[in-house]
């Protein structure tokens, strides 16, 4: 049986390649896909995931749109990684699937509530409002979602200050609630998604599946590696949001730990770190593990594999 998920993204190069994936791979199912404020506007992030579901060829998935600001904050966006559109790279083609008329936080509850508990996996690739609104407005989801595995966080060092990561500062609020509820969740953190790295022979393994969606992620590849190199001082750039969907469709592609984890409100410097606690064995009652280590070549294969079986969609 695939495992059912709601992506909940804000495309973004990776989140792209994490919609691709999901819709590639035969072990997952994507029951909805569901847009938030973060990369850049909800209006671009939404519009860019309907421009690669086109891409994909994805149809009969509901897309909504969510939350356009965080909790408590400004909205920040990351126009220097991801450009102006969110997207910038590749051309992106005119939408041809109609947004659902519901909130995403709507969607997010009826889906949940509409299946069995534990069908349902939420894989949060961007900051985390509509989740922590989405079991604010319907506790239930907490006990009927099977697990989150979210990408977000870093237990040793950030990415948008020195200690935390962008999905988690921009809505620290959200992703406290998030942490703190009772389902099972695994953090995908930069810690696990800085060694998922496009190198070119990755890059190489992409291009000659010759596709047009392969060449879609090329050039996504091409923009995210020079805003990487740019702005992050990296030789290739780590290829975050897909490695949450891979940990669903196989666990054994990364190693785990158990270890409370919390996120942090009222640090001078540290807000929104997420705060992983290694220092003994975890409670038998804790919900919460870190990835630490990712088996990079098994990764990619995944990513190309899913590029080959979701060849060439009729555009
Ligand atoms: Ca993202």
């Amino acid at each position: 049986m695939p495992r059912k998920i709601i992506l909940d993204c804000d495309p973004g190069h990776d989140d792209a390649i994490a919609l691709l994936l999901a819709h590639g791979n035969p072990d997952i199912e994507l029951v909805a896909v569901t847009t938030v404020v973060g990369n850049q506007t909800l209006e671009k992030v939404t519009r860019n995931a309907l421009s690669v579901a086109r891409v994909a060829g994805i149809t009969g998935v509901p897309f909504a749109a969510g939350c356009s600001r965080p909790l408590v904050r400004a909205a920040e966006v990351a126009g220097a990684i991801h450009g102006d559109s969110g997207l910038d790279g590749p051309v992106l083609p005119e939408p041809t699937l109609e947004l659902d008329p519901r909130h995403a936080v709507d969607l997010i509850i009826d889906t949940v509530m509409a299946h069995e508990p534990g069908e349902i996996t939420l894989v949060p690739t961007g900051g985390l409002t509509n989740i922590a609104m989405a079991v604010r407005k319907e506790p239930r989801i907490a006990s009927r979602v099977r697990e989150v595995v979210l990408m977000g966080g870093a237990y040793a060092g950030g990415n948008w200050s020195a200690t935390s990561e962008f999905n988690i500062i921009i809505d620290p609020e959200a992703a406290h609630i998030v942490f703190n509820e009772t389902w099972p969740l695994t953090m995908v953190g930069l810690d696990l998604t800085h060694q998922a790295l496009a190198t070119p022979e990755v890059a190489a393994a992409i291009e000659a599946v010759g596709t047009a969606p392969a060449r879609f992620v090329g050039e996504l590849l091409e923009f995210f590696g020079e805003t990487y190199r740019e702005h992050q001082g990296f030789d290739y750039p780590p290829v975050h949001d897909p490695c949450a969907v891979a940990y669903v469709i196989d666990p054994s592609v990364m190693t785990v730990r158990k270890t409370p984890l919390d996120v942090e409100l009222t640090g001078t410097l540290t807000l929104g770190m997420t705060v992983a606690d290694f220092r003994a064995p975890a409670p038998s009652d804790c919900t919460t593990q870190v990835a630490t280590a990712l088996d990079h070549p098994r990764f990619w294969a995944l990513i190309v594999d899913a590029l080959e079986r979701i060849g060439d969609p009729t555009p």
